[in-house]
């Protein structure tokens, strides 16, 4: 009977689905042939996500995901500061010290960190020419290194266009399908496949609609620019499309809820010549949430509407004073 290897990836991400779709043409490549692999997408959330994974198969691979403290997850790669949740994990890291761990958090992207890991040490591995491009766009996509926000947000390319219709709600089914074709060809014969056709179509469509309801929402306070979409329930954050409308702004504040939780997410405009002001992750850290230097972001729980419509009042005050 054949084997089975089951690859935990970061879901609806591109850096994630790269991730395990580089490391499945790996593992065929060098360990099994023969090997069956289910691709299986991770989300973060409060506690453990690991609490009811079973590690049941032949072996086992975590990709663009936090540290799963067990041995029977034999291999794994991470580029999050974040990966050791709690930091105690991290113990657990330096003690087992496997040699199939990788662990970089200075990688723009996981899929080039499993990249230049496998082409070291015992593995001496490259991976398939028809993967090269879509490494190279896991960097520039993770690491948000784009010249312009016409840049960010363009859908010129395969890569940007499946990028797009990663972060357009796929389900779990969807993207396991998406990793397994993408471990066999390029980002553009996946791409042209018949089955994403629709989609992508509609995934083109609904960016011309979310342009126009972005440029209606944004309203200036001081500097900064403030999208509160509560009223809207499942509406997603513009993320660059907020920059590429409103460039004059130094910040930008975006309000969003679903029937699970609230999430307000403030940044610094990567493209403006204006020098910022606050560190978004310190702010946000002072309301209960967290991030880096330039952006940040503070998560509630769906019933706390009114501690959230007070956080963002005072978030902006701080952010618009001087
Ligand atoms: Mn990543």
């Amino acid at each position: 009977m054949a084997r089975l290897l089951k690859v935990y990836f970061h879901d609806a991400c591109f850096d994630g689905t790269t991730s395990a779709a580089l490391f499945a043409a790996f593992y065929r490549q060098v360990v099994d042939p023969q090997v069956v692999i289910e691709p299986i997408g991770m989300t973060h959330k409060d506690g453990n996500p690991f609490d009811n994974v079973a590690l049941d198969a032949d072996d086992h691979a975590c990709v663009d995901f936090r540290f799963c403290a067990d041995t029977r997850m034999r291999w794994w790669f991470d580029h999050h500061p974040t990966a050791f949740q709690p930091a105690s994990l991290r113990a657990v890291f330096e003690r087992e010290h496997l040699p199939t761990w990788f662990f970089d958090p200075r990688a723009p992207s996981c899929a080039g960190l499993i990249a230049r890991a496998l082409a070291g040490g015992d593995w001496g591995w490259r991976p398939p020419e028809y993967l090269a491009d879509a490494v190279v766009w896991a960097d520039k996509i993770d690491a948000a290194q784009f010249r312009s926000a016409e840049e960010a947000i363009a859908l010129a390319v395969p890569a940007q266009r499946l990028a797009a219709w990663l972060a357009h709600g796929r389900s779990p089914g969807e993207t396991a399908r998406y990793v397994e074709w993408l471990s066999h060809a390029s980002l553009a014969e996946v791409e042209a496949r018949p089955e994403l056709r629709r989609e992508l179509a509609e995934v083109e469509a609904e960016r011309a609609r979310e342009l126009e309801a972005v440029r209606r929402l944004g309203v200036w306070h001081g500097d900064v620019i403030v999208f509160d979409r509560f009223g809207e329930p499942g509406a997603r954050s513009p993320g660059f499309l907020g920059y590429l409308l409103f460039p004059t702004c130094l910040y930008a504040v975006s309000a969003t809820r679903t029937s699970s939780s609230i999430k307000i997410s403030v940044g610094v405009n990567p493209w403006t010549a204006a020098v910022r002001r606050h560190d978004m992750g310190e702010l946000c850290a002072r309301y209960g949430g967290g991030g880096h230097a330039v952006v940040g972001g503070v998560t509630l729980r769906a019933e706390e509407l009114d501690r959230a419509r007070d956080t963002l009042a005072r978030l902006v005050r701080e952010l618009a004073s001087s």
